[in-house]
């Protein structure tokens, strides 16, 4: 390097490795138009939300229908037809405010919309994408059970004919969005293998009840929904797929963005505890001038930028057509375990402090909980990867 060349950059705690340098102008202006949202919309109030055990999806969805988030991978219909590297950001700056608002954008947009967009008949997407992705319907998608959540295989859930029609019956359990939902995305077990249906709102036979006591994505709504003889034309069938690879395609693009979405929630713990760090007090001296103190910051650090380079890379492979399910389940396990490690890091930096949702961490914390969980538990995803570089499958 010549001797003249400028010095490189300061050091920005908020961006160690100065991964904005890997972003275009686009992702650039994307990105903060969308924490710009976040922090207008979502953070002045999520707080309470969560205490409450509510989110007001009415009034947040046309907003994020605006912004242009939902389904904004998909192309026609009203999406925005974003990459994939954009769509990722997205869900990180969400999932910065909330996971449960990154939910509501993932399960709307890569799950509802995505099953739909991927698997459904022409007259299917004019009916229901251009209205999603403005936020003016909701969908939700039911594949997991009461007693089939990590091997849906085993989902006990029916669809059988009955001269044009179909009759399903079942229940889903742990639905997000469950009972605010227009369109029900349901998959069921027929002679033919699994497939998909759309199951509007109000339908005979289908009701929808609540789960609550949650103590994690409080702002987020999930529900169980029951399936009673519900008749449904041949028509409201998913025609483009009878095997688990339907739901499981869609799964891979909700975990694509939680790869992302993770490290949103990793990024808010951490700069919670910088700054409460920064300036708390203990023995007469910040408590960031400890050499206890600043090691948790400098690994919760490592984990933010490290997990960020992934999600990023990976955005990057998608994009290029490089990215397999595989890769996509190393993402989830790696970001969502390293999140989980910075927020609860980040809750004993703050002291009495970071039990309260007067900050942020405790919030995220827990949330995390459900992230680590839903989307295929970690234990899922290792055996995913473990099956990929062993060449033995140990699920069975
Ligand atoms: P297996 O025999 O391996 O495969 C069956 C068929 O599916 C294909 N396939 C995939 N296709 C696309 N993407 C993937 N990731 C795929 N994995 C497998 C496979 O090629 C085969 O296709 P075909 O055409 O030959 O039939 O299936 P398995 O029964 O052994 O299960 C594999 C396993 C355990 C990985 C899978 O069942 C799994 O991922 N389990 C976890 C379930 C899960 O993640 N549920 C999430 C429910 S939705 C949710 O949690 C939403 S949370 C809200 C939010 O996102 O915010
Ligand atoms: P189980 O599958 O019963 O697993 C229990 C434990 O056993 C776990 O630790 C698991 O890792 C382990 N285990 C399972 N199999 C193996 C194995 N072969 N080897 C070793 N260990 C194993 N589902 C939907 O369909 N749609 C939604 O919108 C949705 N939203 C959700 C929202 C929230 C808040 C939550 C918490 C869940 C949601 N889910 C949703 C359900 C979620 O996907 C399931 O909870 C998840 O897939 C795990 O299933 P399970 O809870 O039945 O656990």
């Amino acid at each position: 390097m010549s001797s003249t060349a400028a010095a490189p950059p300061e050091i920005k705690p908020q961006d160690f490795l100065n991964v904005d340098h890997l972003l275009s102008d686009e992702e650039r202006d994307m990105r903060d138009s969308v924490r710009a949202f976040v922090n207008k919309e979502v953070v002045p109030y999520v707080g309470d939300w969560f205490e409450e055990g509510r989110v007001p999806v009415a009034e947040l969805a046309p907003k994020l229908g605006k912004l242009g988030v939902l389904g904004m991978h998909l192309t026609g219909y009203g999406c925005a037809g974003a990459s994939a590297t954009a769509y990722g950001l997205a869900c990180l700056e969400l999932e910065a405010g909330d996971s449960g608002i990154r939910s509501l954008v993932s399960v709307q947009g890569s799950l509802a919309m995505f099953a739909i967009w991927r698997w459904g008949s022409e007259e299917q997407k004019q009916e229901w994408l251009p209205r999603m992705a403005a936020g003016e319907a909701i969908g939700c998608f039911g594949l997991t059970e009461p007693d089939a959540g990590s091997d849906p295989a085993a989902m006990r859930t029916t669809a059988r004919r009955d001269g044009d029609d179909w009759i399903l019956h079942g229940s889903k359990m742990w639905i997000t969005n469950g009972s605010i939902s227009d369109v029900a995305v349901v998959w069921a077990r027929t002679d033919e293998g699994i497939k998909g249906f759309l199951v509007p709102k109000g339908t005979k036979g289908f009701t929808t009840q609540d789960i609550h006591k949650k103590m994690s994505l409080r702002a987020s709504v999930t529900s169980e929904l029951l399936l009673d003889d519900v008749r449904l034309p041949d028509s409201a069938r998913l025609p483009e797929v009878s095997s688990l690879r339907g739901p499981l395609s869609c799964l891979n693009e909700a975990r694509f963005g939680i790869v992302f979405g993770a490290i949103g929630a990793a990024r808010a713990c951490y700069e919670a505890a910088l700054d409460y760090a920064l300036s708390r007090e203990a023995f007469g001296r910040p408590i960031a001038a400890t050499q206890i103190q600043q090691s948790k910051l400098a690994q919760m650090a490592l984990d933010v930028n490290q997990g960020t380079l992934l999600a990023l890379h990976l955005g990057r492979m998608k994009d290029d057509n490089l990215l397999r399910n595989e890769h996509v389940s190393m993402g989830k396990l790696g970001n969502v375990d390293a999140a989980l490690r910075v927020a609860r890091s980040a809750r004993q930096v703050l002291g009495a402090n970071g039990v309260t949702l007067e900050y942020p961490v405790i919030r995220h914390m827990n949330n995390l909980e459900s992230v680590v969980t839903y989307e295929g538990t970690a234990d899922v995803h290792a055996l995913v990867v473990g099956g990929a570089v062993t060449g033995i499958q140990a699920f069975r």
